[in-house]
């Protein structure tokens, strides 16, 4: 009959459209048309209950396929004082991905958040939003901490003019973002988070769900910023990670990404590190036997407070060692400012599909104090 035959080829026509969409997604080829995972949102309607939270109805509105989110969540450790550059961050995160996509977010902070602020912020956007206090146990030096020594590291550190050396709030977050906020109850219900800082900018549409990809690929830990840490925050750092791989020799990977950190197989750190303002991880990784014993290991050395030891030399060092090498993941396509440094997507392909405001030229991927050109020359060989 005509009209089986009719509801016959609109099927064919969306099972055709979604293939073409998933290879895409897969190769996207240079100069194809982009198709979005999902519609553009109408935006003449505000109301928050017009986005599902868990799933959301693909293009092919006839046929029962729908958009399955990942279990993830974007994760922003502000002060309220950071109202201004928070709101700046979300709202080109929406622009530029999640007006289409919907992910919620969490915000932490280790004094309680004002009304003013969650008002402000949670107009943002449609889907949820979530603000914690971070317990004190999570954010302060612990009592263990010889202060006097603590105090005199701080001043050297003060005098030689080392970035936040006087600092021990700066030392509370970097301990926190390295051992504590995958364990905030806030985010227990989630396994990845995409993490944000206030006043950073994204450059680029981002068309292909960074959090799906992940998922689906394998993948564990992605960057798009890799960095060369400061020396004397870090001090005595490598000699007891290298304690650690004695004692540990089970929780090394085998493919590890230890080529990339170290030239001399081990003997040194090189000081490569992604950069950890922003990351896409899966928080499982940081949750597991492997980090625990490292994070349990490293803060019992006091090197937070008796150095300024930061998270991304300690989630790098963990990602190198315990992650095989193709489980960490280079996001090319994710054009990113913070402070000075920002990646641009150098392929053209990539820029025009994105659609990106960045200047290629202005990149940090191969300036002289970034690691990229390690990572490529560790991924190429
Ligand atoms: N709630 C709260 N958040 C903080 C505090 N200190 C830093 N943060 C947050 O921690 C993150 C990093 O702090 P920043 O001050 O941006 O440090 P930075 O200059 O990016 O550090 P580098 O990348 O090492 O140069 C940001 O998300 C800050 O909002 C604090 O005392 N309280
Ligand atoms: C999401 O991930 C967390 C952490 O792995 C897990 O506890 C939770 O059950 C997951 N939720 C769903 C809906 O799969
Ligand atoms: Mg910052």
């Amino acid at each position: 009959m005509a009209w089986t035959r009719h509801v016959r080829y609109v099927l064919l026509a969306c099972l055709l459209v979604l293939a073409y969409q998933y290879l895409t997604s897969i190769y996207a080829p240079a100069g194809s048309h982009t198709i979005d995972y999902l519609p553009e949102s109408s935006s003449s309607d505000p109301s928050k209950s017009s986005l599902p939270s868990q799933s959301q109805q693909h293009q092919c509105e006839h046929s029962d396929t729908t958009y399955e989110l990942a279990n993830a969540t974007f994760v922003m450790l502000v002060r309220n004082s950071d109202l201004e550059g928070t709101i700046s961050s979300i709202r080109a995160l929406e622009d530029r991905f999640n007006s289409r996509f919907g992910y919620p977010y969490v915000l932490l902070n280790n004094e309680p958040f004002t009304e003013e602020f969650k008002r402000r912020v949670s107009v943002l956007v449609r889907s949820k939003i979530e603000f914690g206090l971070i317990p004190k146990e999570h954010w302060s030096q612990p009592d263990w901490i010889d202060e006097e020594n603590a105090a005199k590291a701080r001043k050297q550190m003060i005098a030689t003019n080392v970035k936040y050396g006087g600092s021990v709030s700066y030392r509370n977050m970097c301990r926190f973002n390295s051992g504590f906020f995958y364990r905030h109850e806030l985010l227990q219900k989630y396994k990845w988070y995409w993490r944000v800082e206030p006043n950073v900018k994204f450059y680029c549409d981002i068309h292909l769900d960074p959090f799906r990809y992940m998922e689906e690929n394998n993948k564990i830990y992605g960057f798009t910023i890799t960095v060369y840490e400061i020396s004397a925050t870090i001090r005595t750092l490598w000699s007891i990670v290298t304690e650690f791989v004695e004692r540990y020799p089970e929780y090394i990977a085998t493919d590890n990404a230890m080529g990339f950190i170290s030239d001399d197989h081990g003997k040194t750190y090189n000081r490569c590190h992604f950069w950890s303002n922003f990351e896409i991880a899966n928080m499982d990784f940081w949750r597991g036997e492997a980090y625990t014993a490292f994070f349990e290991h490293l803060d019992s050395k006091g090197g937070f407070y008796y150095e300024r030891w930061g998270d991304a030399p300690v989630h790098s060092i963990a990602a190198a060692l315990f992650l095989k090498r193709d489980q960490i993941h280079f996001f090319d396509e994710i054009g990113y400012q913070h402070d000075d440094w920002g990646h641009c997507p150098i392929p053209d392909e990539i820029w025009e599909k994105g659609r990106c405001s960045c200047s290629q030229k202005g990149s940090f991927d191969y300036d002289l104090s970034s690691c990229k050109p390690r990572w490529d020359r560790f991924v190429n060989s």
